[in-house]
C-alpha cells in the first residue's frame, strides 16, 4: 500500500456510509408505500361448514401484522359459484339476519377480524360439489390494494349458525 491510496480509502468509506444511510431511508419508505397488503395478512384456524349442497360458510381469525388497516373486498373459492362477505345483524323486526358487509371486511392495523358462526363469515353460495368433513377448501381473498391472500380451510361438521339471509334466502337447516 502506498501513501497515495490512504485518502482514497477514506473517501470510499465516507461514500459507503452515505450510501448506507440513504439506502435505509429508501427502504423504510418502500415498505410503507409499496408492500402489498397481503404480506401483512394471516388467517388462523380457518374452517368451513360441511354441507351437501346449497350454501355454506367459511370462518377463522384474520390477523393484520401491518401498521395500516387492511380491507378485504372480495373472496373466491372453487367450491362455490359465489362468495360474499357477510355480517350478521339484528334487523328492524328483531330477527337475526345476515347481509353483505358494507365496504368489505376491515382488519385493523395490528389487530384481528373474527369470522365465526353467528357473526362475520365468508358466505359460500351455490356449492359446486358436496363439502364433506375433512375436505380442504382453497380460498382467495382480494384486498383493496389489489393484492391477494390465499389459504386453505378444512371442512368440519357443524350444526349451528343457521341464520336467515336478508335477501329472502335461507341457510340450509337440514344438517
Ligand atoms: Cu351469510
Amino acid at each position: 500500500m502506498t501513501l497515495a491510496t490512504a485518502p482514497r480509502i477514506l473517501v470510499i468509506a465516507v461514500a459507503a456510509l452515505l450510501t448506507l444511510s440513504g439506502c435505509a431511508i429508501t427502504a423504510d419508505t418502500a415498505v410503507e408505500t409499496t408492500a402489498p397488503a397481503a404480506d401483512s395478512l394471516n388467517i388462523t384456524d380457518p374452517w368451513v361448514k360441511a354441507a351437501e349442497s346449497g350454501m355454506s360458510a367459511g370462518f377463522g381469525t384474520i390477523e393484520n401484522s401491518g401498521d395500516t388497516d387492511i380491507t378485504i373486498v372480495s373472496a373466491t373459492t372453487e367450491a362455490a359459484s359465489m362468495v360474499q362477505l357477510h355480517e350478521t345483524v339484528t334487523n328492524a323486526s328483531g330477527a337475526t339476519v345476515m347481509q353483505q358487509k358494507e365496504g368489505g371486511f376491515v382488519v385493523p392495523a395490528g389487530g384481528t377480524f373474527e369470522l365465526a358462526p353467528g357473526s362475520n363469515h365468508l358466505m359460500m353460495m351455490d356449492l359446486t360439489a358436496p363439502l364433506m368433513a375433512g375436505d380442504e377448501v382453497p380460498f382467495t381473498l382480494t384486498l383493496s390494494d389489489g393484492s391477494t391472500y390465499e389459504f386453505t380451510a378444512p371442512a368440519k361438521d357443524y350444526a349451528g349458525a343457521n341464520e336467515t339471509y336478508e335477501g329472502n334466502m335461507k341457510m340450509d337447516t337440514t344438517t
